[in-house]
């Protein structure tokens, strides 16, 4: 490239780069994810390390972050906070350890001090005589905003250090956050008022430091983690009466891990997954758990912070402009990239439900190669404010389905278009609607479409529901599309020269699928009513029916109200088994297969053996001491009913290991609440052991 083409590259860079960063750190709201803004960022620095004479002094490339909001008073950062270099690859980790080892070239091996890397925002808490005084933020790294008021509300924050052993004057740098499940319970709360939600925990963490009335960031549920300290000091007065300040760093281990312990004694909160490392052969281990980890943590990290833990060798490495020599963030596969939105499909569910499904151009996030994503529904869509042709940030976070999380408005083509719903049904052409109160779109035609019929019989034959081994989803279409099976009831009716017809089925394959199904004849009464794929009717709510019910005829014929006494049923899920029993093409259905199937009787067990009964238990957590599976049978065994959501009308919640939002609702409901140990104790009273 020509020195005028460089320099015209290096000012769009610039500009577009400087446009970031004010939507990111001084607006809160990012347009693009971290990934584009890292590459323009990179590329930067790149066109400037190999041509130096091109650099200024105003370069994106020189400073941290952005502005300080001029609402807020502004601190003057006694001693810079930086930020961190990052790596995004082994091959790039490795030559960092390399650069490392060639700075320390008569150190044989050290200690790595390894932490997750949190998605939040770095602050500096000062601390005089142990007394909570000033909270910033990084700011541009010298000047952070005041938000000390805002900071005295965080729980986990002390307003006052524990015991009686610190400097004078200690300042402490760590990461404020919001944990997932809050994260989760706010835009919840924002999406039932209506309200903008927001787009990630660090945007929220951001928006909820931000407020000027700390009274509703005391509502936001912000925690923190502290990484490092700034100044430390002790004040003096001299001989002279005059009263100075005076370094104190000799209060400091001298390793950053035991000074991260020192800060845990006065009553700061460190991380959990802190962890000291032997050398640097123990980096990648390290960073592979904790990746493993991720989806378990209750708080959002986007990667690992490695540090050399001997302050002396942090010493001798010293700093480059923005950041320590001697810590790198080594971040995970990007989860969030930019697309094309290149078109909006309809695809109709078991239950008539019209699901807009996005068509990406093909990318690359989180690992996997996304061309897809479902889109929900109209109001989602409108959430959006998405047209085709929109260039759009797509997120893939673990085993999550893909998500579009937000528009690029500054992209969007003068060709982009309305994303128009489909007034017939794209499957059979009936007539679409939406229910009362419902924000989907529904197929009117029941088991007269098509799609509808696929659905329903690949929810009866699913593991869940009748495991019938060998019929895979391919297989019902086929059967389904060429006019031989047109309900559930009809899978009975085939037989093996039928199946053998049909793509890539031999005449074992055939044989093995009449057998599973033959096999499924006898079921459960929770099984059958399982498998039939009432709207909202999953395996806890069918299993509480049938024990509630104890013959089909009683469900079929149950009214609203007695259908709104089993556990989990609420007035929707009621109306929805009664509206399914209203149904000609249903009863039909149904009726067929009544005469097909068998399932026993469900035995009634007499009080002494339930003594459980109708108390209703939700699990939420980890347990440890027994499977989630294995505690509820149990518990069903004595009576009790096991439910997936905690409501007014729930007796126990037990809470495992990391309880969440459950956990939160129950204690606000005033719901009992028990730990693991106390379930066992309350199975051995009954005299069963795990
Ligand atoms: O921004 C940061 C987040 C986490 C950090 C950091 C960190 O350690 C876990 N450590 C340092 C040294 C700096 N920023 C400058």
């Amino acid at each position: 490239m020509s020195e005028s083409s460089l320099i015209l590259r290096i000012n769009e860079l610039q500009k577009q780069i400087n446009l970031y960063n004010h939507q990111y750190y001084v607006l809160d709201q990012p347009s693009v994810p971290d990934v584009e803004y890292d590459r323009l960022m990179r590329e930067l620095i790149d066109i400037e390390t190999k041509n130096p004479t091109l650099k200024t002094l105003d370069s994106p490339s020189q400073k941290v972050g952005g502005q300080a909001l001029k609402s807020f008073s502004q601190v003057q950062h006694q001693m810079p906070m930086l930020s961190l270099d990052n790596v995004f690859s082994p091959d790039e980790w490795q030559a960092f350890v390399k650069r490392l080892q060639d700075r320390l070239p008569n150190v044989e091996t050290f200690k790595i001090c390894a932490e997750p890397k949190l998605d939040g925002l770095a602050v500096s808490l000062r601390f005089e005589k142990g007394v909570l005084v000033q909270a910033a933020t990084r700011g541009d790294g010298n000047t952070g905003e005041n938000i000390t008021e805002n900071v005295r509300t965080i729980k986990s924050i002390p307003l006052r250090l524990i015991g009686d052993d610190y400097p004078d004057i200690i300042e402490v740098r760590g990461e404020v956050f919001m944990p997932k499940a809050s994260f989760d319970q706010l835009n919840e709360q924002a999406k039932r008022k209506g309200e903008k939600s927001f787009a990630n925990p660090r945007n929220a963490a951001a928006g909820s430091l931000r407020q000027l009335d700390s009274k509703i960031t005391a509502k936001r549920n912000l925690a923190f983690y502290a990484y490092g300290v700034g100044v430390v000091q002790n004040i003096k007065e001299t001989d002279a009466g005059e009263v100075i300040t005076a370094n104190n760093e000799q209060w400091l281990a001298n390793s950053h891990y035991q000074r991260l312990c020192q800060l845990k004694d006065l009553g700061l909160p460190m991380c959990p997954e802190v962890k000291l490392l032997e050398s640097t052969d123990d980096c990648d281990t390290f960073y592979q758990h904790i990746l493993l980890s991720r989806s378990s943590l209750s708080y959002e990290i986007d990667g690992t912070v490695l540090k050399v833990d001997d302050i002396k060798l942090q010493q001798r490495l010293g700093f480059v402009a923005r950041a320590p020599r001697w810590a790198m963030a080594y971040k995970f596969p990007a989860q969030e990239e930019l697309t094309i939105l290149e078109d909006v499909e309809f695809q109709v569910g078991r239950t008539g439900a019209i699901t807009p499904v996005a068509r990406l151009k093909p990318v690359f996030v989180g690992g996997v190669t996304v061309s897809n994503a479902t889109l929900h529904n109209q109001d989602e869509i409108d959430r959006l404010a998405l047209k085709i042709g929109d260039t759009v940030i797509i997120r893939r976070a673990g085993d999550v389905i893909p998500q579009i999380v937000s528009v690029v408005i500054e992209r969007r083509p003068e060709t982009a278009r309305d994303v128009v719903f489909p007034a017939q049904c794209p499957v059979c052409q009936s007539a679409v609607a939406k229910g009362e109160g419902e924000a989907v779109l529904r197929c009117t035609g029941g088991l007269f479409c098509g799609a509808q019929r696929k659905e329903a019989i690949k929810h009866f034959s699913s593991r869940k529901a009748h495991d019938i081994d060998g019929l895979g989803d391919k297989l019902v279409e086929q059967l389904v599309d060429e006019n031989l099976i047109a309900t559930p009831a009809d899978l009975f009716r085939l037989n093996e020269l039928v199946v053998c017809t049909m793509e890539r089925m031999g005449k074992k394959s055939a044989a093995n699928l009449i057998k599973s199904i033959e096999v499924s004849r006898t079921t459960t009464l929770a099984k059958f009513i399982y498998a039939l794929g009432i709207r909202e009717v999953g395996e806890t709510t069918a299993s509480n029916l049938a024990n509630h019910f104890l013959t089909f005829d009683a469900v079929k014929q149950a009214d609203l109200e007695s259908l709104q006494k089993v556990s989990d049923v609420g007035v929707i899920v009621a109306r929805n088994i009664v509206e399914f029993f209203e149904q000609t093409h249903n009863i039909e259905v149904v009726t067929d297969l009544e005469s097909i199937m068998t399932w026993p009787d469900i035995e009634v067990k007499s009080a002494d053996q339930q003594p459980l009964a109708d108390q209703i238990f939700v699990l939420t957590g980890t347990l440890n001491l027994m499977g989630r599976s294995e505690a509820k049978s149990m518990l069903q065994s004595l009576g009790a009913k096991v439910s997936g959501s905690v409501s007014a009308k729930t007796h126990f919640l037990v809470a495992g290991e990391k309880a969440g939002s459950k956990l939160t609702k129950a204690q606000d409901l005033g719901v009992e609440v028990l730990t693991e140990e106390a379930l066992v104790a309350l199975f051995a009273q009954h005299r069963l052991s795990i």
